[in-house]
C-alpha cells in the first residue's frame, strides 16, 4: 500500500472561500490543501487533492485510487452525496476505504441532504467542523 490520500472535491466546491461563507466558512479549497500539507509531513503521507464539477471524474479518481493503490480516500462528494448511485458503487468496487467529509452538516439542512449514497459505502464520516473537518479525516486515515 502506499502512503498517498487521495482527497476528492465535487461540485461547486471550487466555490469555497469566495461565496456563502455562513455555511461554508472562509477557507478557499487551496487553503484546505495548505492545511493537509502540513499534517500530512507530520504524519508522514502524501496528498494528491482534486476538485471537479463532474461526477464522472469523480468515478474515474476513485478507481485511479485503486490502482494508485492508495491509503485512502477522503470524498467530499458535495451534492452528488446525496444523488449518485455511480459513486457508491465506484466506493463499492474499490478496496481502498473511503472516508466521507462534508463542511457543513448536511443532516441539519434540508430534508433531501439527509440521504447519503457516499455514506452507505464509506468507513467512515466527517461532517459540521468546517474546513478542520478534512484534517480530521486525514488523522483518521492515518489510523487505517
Ligand atoms: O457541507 C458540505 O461539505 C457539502 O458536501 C457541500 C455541498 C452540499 O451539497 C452538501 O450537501 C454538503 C455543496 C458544496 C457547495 O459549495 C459551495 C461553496 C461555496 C459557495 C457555494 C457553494
Amino acid at each position: 500500500m502506499s502512503n498517498t490520500v487521495f482527497v476528492l472535491n465535487g461540485p461547486n466546491l471550487n466555490l469555497l472561500g469566495f461565496r456563502e461563507p455562513t455555511i461554508y466558512g472562509d477557507d478557499s479549497l487551496d487553503d484546505i490543501a495548505r492545511m493537509l500539507a502540513r499534517r500530512a509531513e507530520e504524519l508522514g503521507l502524501e496528498i494528491d487533492m482534486r476538485q471537479s464539477n463532474h461526477e464522472g471524474h469523480l468515478v474515474d479518481w476513485l478507481h485511479e485510487a485503486h490502482f494508485a493503490d492508495a491509503k485512502a480516500v477522503l470524498l467530499n462528494a458535495g451534492a452528488y452525496t446525496h444523488t449518485s448511485v455511480a459513486i457508491l458503487d465506484a466506493i463499492k468496487s474499490i478496496k481502498v476505504p473511503v472516508i466521507e467529509v462534508h463542511i457543513s452538516d448536511p443532516e441539519m439542512r434540508e430534508p433531501f441532504r439527509k440521504l447519503s449514497y457516499v455514506g452507505m459505502g464509506a468507513v467512515d464520516v466527517v461532517k459540521g467542523l468546517g474546513a478542520r473537518g478534512y484534517v480530521l479525516a486525514l488523522e483518521k486515515a492515518a489510523a487505517l
